[in-house]
């Protein structure tokens, strides 16, 4: 009778069982079948109470992303669905194995009772996908855990382990262990029988809205909008709480719905969804299947104990990972170790570890000065200086040492990793593995495979990618991959913009202000003008051909303002303040009169469009020469590693936004208005021309 839910007796229990691989999402057969079953238990005089479980699954990830724009409203759709249940005449426990997300910890609520196993996590992940939670969850956990916790908790996104729900009182009970969880729950629901407890429990805050100070949604407002810069669900989340404080549940159940559609209509959510899809589609590489073999790694080597080794180190031990850090000299080893260990020991002050778990990663990270303590490794990784011949005499060694199937990956971040492959007789073995500073920190990760790299490389490296908590994204073989490629020509007309008028200061709020974490110019400040410039080394030569070409900043490097390392760059740096700099200014008047650029008052606009397009320009290039496989690959890179704003979806779900041809136009508009600087880098990809000539509004090279 039912396909995707298990219905069972136990005497007077009715056990409903989900089982909708692989995480029981609330598509439209299960909520039609939930249903069924739930007026089936409703029905039968034999039935006295309810448990609903997660068989051999979670217990639910929600409703159906996928469904959206579909399915996700036809009836029963979930918010109605969940009303019927909480309207149960019989006690209804809901057990909760694994997770309960979104539209699944509303199904929990639903229920008049909740018991969950140790380790399950319990969370409304809406706020990430620019949506509110839309069937009930806004106004029944201010009710079950009062007001103020349950806006932390809708805003956050991030789940609550079980063990605080309890505390919050989201959970009633905790069994002991998700295998006990059933049997737990149908004791549960005999104990609430027995007790001859209601259906549906008097709320512990009735009326939540009652113990909040004055004023406080619009204080609560005014307090976090600025971290919420131009998302909308946020406001939206926080607007179906207030009504949850002020209005009977009925209405504000209503009014939730209203608000939900609102967010589910804006191109925010389209453009998080469309994250949300690409992050599982960016592990899928055409000809790697689970059925292909992967290399058995069981200890990594690192060469190069700087910030960038010592965070790699840390990836591995995090994950109980033996590894051995080489240096060339004592003292850097000695440092490099003593400084993860003091990057363990402030994630232990702020609760992150306990002291036990640093001691248990210190005591995973051996150091040594002897490249033959590599030769067992099963992956090394190298982060030594950003150099060929560097990197060539580390490759030649690792050749020699290294036993056969070991895999030989390279941290570079522009370097040629076919030419590095090459210095070895393995060049199948060798793969680039580009993580972001600080390595231990930023999710991304550039998967580089060579032209030669095998399958089972490729595919190991992004299942360990993902071990560690990476987002592995596969890029093949250029300069600077995926992520620095495109921050070439976007920075370039940055720096081009000081020369024609524009400051630092506005340049950056524009960039600021459409959503990136930061502004280019003073991200180059964090990262050092002297690394952008010996980064674009490889590129000076082939571009003599635009003498203004990042020339500010070549300028600053010769006067060894470095930026906040220096306390110098494109502005001044007084401890954390940064000032704009007159001196900069002025130089960039200097630089403009010498080559004969014309100044003039440059719109914001301008700014926006000639830095977003070239972005973009890139990033279509990029993928149609299959550097990457999928724009939304691209996406991943830059809203990962690069802080493009999440709810603009990337840069070219962006373009998509914009609208291709709006894009394309500009491109030609700045390449006549530019004169010879236009003619030398506004020429359109083939690929853009080819989708808008096609009437495309999407970025795809199939
Ligand atoms: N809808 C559709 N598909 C989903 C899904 C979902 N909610 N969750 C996961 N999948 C698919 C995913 O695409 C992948 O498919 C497979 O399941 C395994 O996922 C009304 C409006 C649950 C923590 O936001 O956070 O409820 O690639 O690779 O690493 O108020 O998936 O195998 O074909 O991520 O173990 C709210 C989103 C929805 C949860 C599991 N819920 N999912 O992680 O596996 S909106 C969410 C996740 C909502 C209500 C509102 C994670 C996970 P494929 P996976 P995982």
């Amino acid at each position: 009778m039912y396909t995707l839910i298990d219905y069972s007796l136990d005497n007077e229990l009715a056990l409903i069982g989900l089982s909708r691989a692989p995480v029981n999402a609330l598509g439209l057969t299960l909520r039609q079948e939930l249903q069924a079953a739930f007026r089936q238990a409703s029905s039968d005089p034999a039935v006295k109470a309810l448990v609903v479980y997660g068989r051999g699954l979670p217990f639910c990830a929600g409703a159906d992303i996928a469904e959206f724009g579909g399915a996700a409203f036809d009836a029963p759709a979930l918010p109605q669905l969940l009303i019927e249940l909480a309207g149960s005449s019989k006690p209804m426990v809901a057990a909760i194995g694994g997770l309960a997300l979104g539209g699944g910890l509303e199904l929990a609520m639903a229920c008049g009772y909740r018991i969950s196993e140790p380790k399950a996590r319990l969370g409304f992940p809406e706020i990430t996908l620019g949506l509110l939670p839309g069937a009930g969850g806004t106004q029944r956990l201010p009710r079950l855990i009062g007001a103020e916790a349950a806006l932390e908790t809708i805003l956050a996104g991030q789940p609550l382990h079980a063990e605080r729900a309890l505390e919050l009182g989201l959970a009633d009970h905790l069994a002991d262990s998700a295998d006990e969880l059933l049997d737990a729950a149908r004791a549960y629901a005999r104990e609430l029988l027995q007790a001859g407890a209601p259906a549906q429990p008097a709320y512990p805050h009735a009326e939540p809205g009652v113990a909040l100070p004055d004023n406080f949604f619009v204080d609560y407002t005014a307090k976090k909008s600025g971290q919420w810069k131009g998302q909308l669900a946020p406001h939206l989340a926080l607007e179906a709480v207030r009504i949850a404080c002020e209005q009977p549940l009925d209405v504000g159940l209503a009014r939730e719905q209203e608000l939900f559609l609102e967010a589910m209509d804006s191109p925010q959510f389209q453009a998080l969804r469309h994250l949300f899809f690409a992050e599982r589609e960016a592990g899928k590489v055409p000809g790697i299947d689970a059925s292909l073999p992967l290399r058995p790694i069981g200890k990594v080597a690192v060469i190069g104990a700087g910030t960038m080794g010592g965070g790699i180190a840390m990836n591995f031990a995090n994950i109980g990972m033996p590894v051995v850090l080489l240096e060339q000299k004592r003292e850097a080893l000695d440092r490099g170790l003593a400084q993860i260990r003091k990057n363990y020991e402030i994630s232990a002050k702020r609760g992150k570890l306990t002291q036990e778990q640093v001691e248990q990663r210190m005591a995973l990270l051996a150091g040594t000065l002897d490249y033959a303590d590599l030769a067992d490794a099963d992956l090394v990784i190298e982060a030594v200086f950003e150099s060929m011949e560097v990197k060539r005499q580390v490759f030649v060694t690792l050749d020699e040492i290294c036993k056969p199937g070991a895999i030989l990956a390279t941290n570079t971040s522009t370097l040629d990793v076919d030419q590095i492959a090459a210095f070895t007789r393995r060049p199948q073995d060798v793969i680039g593995l580009h993580f972001f500073s600080p390595a231990n920190v930023m999710r991304l990760l550039e998967v580089v495979r060579g032209k030669e790299t095998a399958l089972d490389v490729l595919a190991t490296a992004l299942k360990l990618g993902k071990q560690i908590g990476k987002l592995p994204v596969v890029s093949g073989v250029c300069y600077g991959f995926i992520g620095n490629r495109m921050l070439e020509p976007y920075a370039r007309e940055a720096h081009r913009l000081l020369l024609e008028g524009a400051t630092p200061a506005q340049i950056d709020r524009v960039l600021t202000d459409l959503g990136l974490n930061m502004g280019v110019l003073s991200m180059y400040d964090l990262v050092g003008i002297d690394v952008g410039y010996l980064i674009r080394t490889p590129l000076r030569e082939a571009l003599a051909c635009d003498p203004s070409y990042y020339r500010l900043a070549d300028e600053l490097y010769a006067l060894g303002r470095y930026g906040q390392k220096t306390g110098r760059g494109m502005y001044i740096y007084e401890g954390r303040e940064r000032h704009d700099d007159p001196e900069v200014l002025a130089m960039a008047e200097r630089l403009a009169a010498e080559l004969g650029i014309q100044r003039r008052v440059i719109s914001d606009q301008e700014i926006h469009d000639r830095c977003l397009f070239m972005l973009i320009n890139e990033g279509i290039q990029i993928l149609d020469e299959g550097i990457a496989l999928r724009a939304g690959d691209i996406d991943l890179v830059w809203t990962c590693g690069y802080g493009f704003p999440t709810w603009l979806g990337g840069p070219l779900h962006y373009a998509g936004q914009l609208g291709l041809d709006h894009v394309l136009a500009g491109i030609n508009q700045y390449r006549a208005l530019l004169g010879a600087y236009g003619e030398q880098w506004f020429k359109p990809a083939a690929l853009l021309e080819q989708l808008v000539a096609a009437g495309k509004t999407r970025i795809s090279k199939d």
